[in-house]
């Protein structure tokens, strides 16, 4: 049983204050038992994505947002349709791997806005998924307590990303930035973040719960850095997750494809149209660099951005937030 209070809060009305009307909706609900925040058109989706039918042969692709969902979910797709370069390049992605509760997070306004279909903004994603063919791909940000009750009795291959959360909640503002056109300072975006008031949050509930799983054989957890480390290795794992064999010149042709360059050129994956006209609606800077979807791809840039106090603010708070938790030795110290 979900209920719902309010999100009453100064750093929340900060984050609800300072953004240009008419983008994506911030924080506004809090739902409980999970404490997750969004924003409250969420609550009349619900239901809807809790009796959402799931499919066996479904693959989810799963993650705090910011953390490699895009990358990951473009690995995934061309893993699980024997390699369609073709397919993936005359699709958008959104099309191909829909995103579940989008409907629940854009304000109704933006829906009625006459967007360009093609991105699935106007649909309701949840009857969009619900009525794509086998065998689905479907991304969520959902934490495991709200995702689709038949996922636990069904058991689709779920992947699960994580990252570096201070890159995470870099990403994250950038993100609001463009998409939620927050005006709003940098330290006080982060003081959200560290006070879970931003949507999809609580941040270490939502990766402690799904790394409780990680031992169930249809999940998988990659991580961002992995991925930036070693693609083929993680292509390769993937591909095994998936019942999939690649050949090695196969691996590294897709690595190159999901290379940083080539996913930012890629116009089926960078929403460079839709941001183009995002941008020329709400008046945001066209020739802002940082104001881009596939934006900058890099493990550790919090050090550019990160004043070293929130840095450190960050790493009290992991380590209280992961003691005594599945994830405390890696942050004990
Ligand atoms: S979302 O909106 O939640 O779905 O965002 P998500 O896809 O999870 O994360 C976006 C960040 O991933 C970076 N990205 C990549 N990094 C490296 N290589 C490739 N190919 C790649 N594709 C996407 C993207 O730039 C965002 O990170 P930042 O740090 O903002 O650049």
């Amino acid at each position: 049983m979900v209920t719902i209070e309010e999100l009453k809060d100064p750093v929340a009305d900060y984050v609800r204050e300072h953004r240009i009307p008419g983008l994506m909706p911030v924080g506004d609900i809090r739902l409980q038992p999970s404490g997750l925040i969004m924003p409250k058109e969420f609550s009349r989706y619900i239901d809807r994505i809790k009796n959402f039918q799931v499919r066996p042969d479904d693959v989810w692709v799963i993650s705090y947002p910011k953390c490699g969902t895009t990358w990951t979910q473009e690995m995934v797709w061309l893993i699980g349709n024997d390699l369609d370069y073709e397919g993936s390049k005359n699709k958008l992605l959104f099309q191909r791997f829909p995103f579940l509760e989008a409907v629940g997070i854009i304000s109704d306004s933006q829906k009625s806005g006459g967007d360009d279909d093609e991105w699935v903004f106007n649909a309701d994603t949840i009857s969009y998924a619900d009525e794509l063919p086998s065998p689905r791909c479907i991304k969520s940000h959902l934490p495991v307590s709200l995702l689709p009750d038949q996922i636990w009795t069904v058991k689709p291959k779920i992947i699960y990303v994580t990252r570096n959360v201070k890159d995470a909640a870099v990403s994250y503002y950038h993100h609001h930035r463009l998409w939620n056109g927050y005006t709003g300072v940098f330290p006080l975006f982060m003081q959200a973040f560290l006070e879970d008031k931003l949507v999809y949050s609580p941040y270490w509930d939502h990766v402690i719960e799904y790394k409780k799983l990680e031992s169930e054989p249809y999940i998988l957890i990659n991580s961002y850095e992995e991925m930036k480390k070693d693609l083929p290795s993680v292509i390769r794992k993937t591909a095994k997750f998936l019942g999939k064999s690649l050949k090695s010149d196969e691996i590294d042709v897709l690595a190159d494809h999901l290379s940083f360059e080539k996913m930012k050129s890629n116009s089926a994956i960078n929403g460079e149209e839709l941001i183009k006209e995002v941008k020329q609606r709400h008046g945001l800077d066209p020739s802002d660099p940082t104001l881009t979807f596939i934006r900058k791809g890099e493990v550790d840039s919090w050090k550019v951005e990160m004043s070293p106090d929130v840095a450190r603010q960050f790493d009290i708070w992991t380590k209280k937030m992961t003691k005594g938790t599945i994830l405390e030795s890696l942050y004990s110290n």
